[in-house]
């Protein structure tokens, strides 16, 4: 049986192995990697991609594995990824996910994949948009995308996926957490976890605090109003609700979808576009040499930066 009939069939091995292609950054495997995506075709299933964000610590992994569990009573297929910041955070969510996500793990009907170690965001970012293509090639009508909250992976995770989960845990007051006012207005849903026993009570004032701000944010998308819903992934308190939520966004985007995701295809073009020019111009010897007596001209004054610019790209 050839990868491509394996990864179709449900083999988890051949997906696993072709995974580690994509992510692989040898030429000649980018090349078989392309080769693969190109020969999948599109699957005309409905999915879900979610996208899961939240600082360090407020329970992720916890909370995805009790979801996912949830969704796979549902009749879900859940495929599970991540997109780690940097190698350095890197390894630790993978050891801590593969003791969190245990009984997820361990189902035949899920998949987890941990972050590749090492890579910029960018690439990671740009090889996940391939793997969500093969899983849901594979069957898996779950995605969702994982990444702590500490920089730039909360965009990077929003523009792959079709909704944005923000995680939040009751902290030490009450007031507005130290989020990002720019990744808040990302989210799609605000998840208060950790709300049982001690925590109830300031998870409740956290999520009213979080009403209130969000009803002054005028909402990102046309067809839905951002929620703030409080849970608890420790003892499944809210789950339900939080299952009701997702599905209620996934029947309002489903005229919509289409649209979103090609938007999104188009900027990962645009963004992979200008990638390959710039490295294209780092590559060429002769390039380089006409870049270097640019920049002597440019920083003597001869040449406006303008016109500097065009001859290094039109290598005149
Ligand atoms: N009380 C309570 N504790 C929780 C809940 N969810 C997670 N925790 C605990 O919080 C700690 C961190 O949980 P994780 O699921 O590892 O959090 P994470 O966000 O994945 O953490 P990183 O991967 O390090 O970013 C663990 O000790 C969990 O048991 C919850 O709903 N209630
Ligand atoms: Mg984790």
């Amino acid at each position: 049986m050839s990868d491509i009939e394996g990864i179709l069939s449900g083999d988890r091995r051949a997906l696993a192995r072709a995974i580690t292609l994509l992510e692989s950054s040898r030429p000649d495997d980018e090349e078989r990697a392309a080769a693969l995506i190109e020969s999948l075709g599109s699957t005309s299933r409905e999915t879900w991609r979610l996208g899961i964000s939240g600082a360090p610590g407020v329970g992720k992994s916890t909370f995805v594995e009790a979801f996912g569990l949830h969704a796979l009573e549902q009749g879900k297929q859940v495929a599970v990824l991540a997109v780690d910041p940097s190698s350095t955070l890197g390894g630790g969510s993978i050891l801590g996910d593969k003791t969190r996500m245990e009984r997820l793990s361990r189902d035949p009907r899920a998949f987890i994949r941990p972050s590749p170690s090492g890579g910029e965001l960018g690439g990671v970012a740009r090889r996940t948009r391939d793997v969500i293509t093969l899983v849901e090639a594979a069957g898996y009508d779950l995605v969702i995308v994982e990444t702590v909250g500490v920089g730039q992976s909360e965009t990077a995770v929003a523009a792959l996926t079709d909704m944005f989960l923000l995680l939040l845990a009751p902290g030490a007051g009450d007031s507005l957490q130290g989020v990002k006012r720019g990744i808040m207005e990302l989210a799609d849903l605000i998840l208060v976890n950790k709300a049982d026993g001690a925590l109830a009570e300031t998870a409740r004032h956290v999520v009213s605090d979080h009403r209130a701000a969000l009803s002054l944010v005028r909402p990102h998308e046309s067809f839905w109003t951002p929620r703030v819903e409080a849970c608890s992934a420790l003892t499944g308190e809210g789950l339900d609700a939080v299952w009701e939520v997702v599905g209620a966004y996934f029947e309002a985007a489903s005229q919509h979808l289409a649209k979103k995701r090609r938007a999104q295809s188009a900027s990962a073009l645009r963004e992979e576009v200008v990638r390959l020019a710039t490295a294209r111009l780092h590559a060429d010897p002769e390039r380089k040499a006409l870049m270097a007596r640019l920049e002597g001209e440019l920083s003597a004054s001869n040449i406006s930066l303008r016109n500097a610019a065009r001859r290094a790209l039109d290598g005149g």
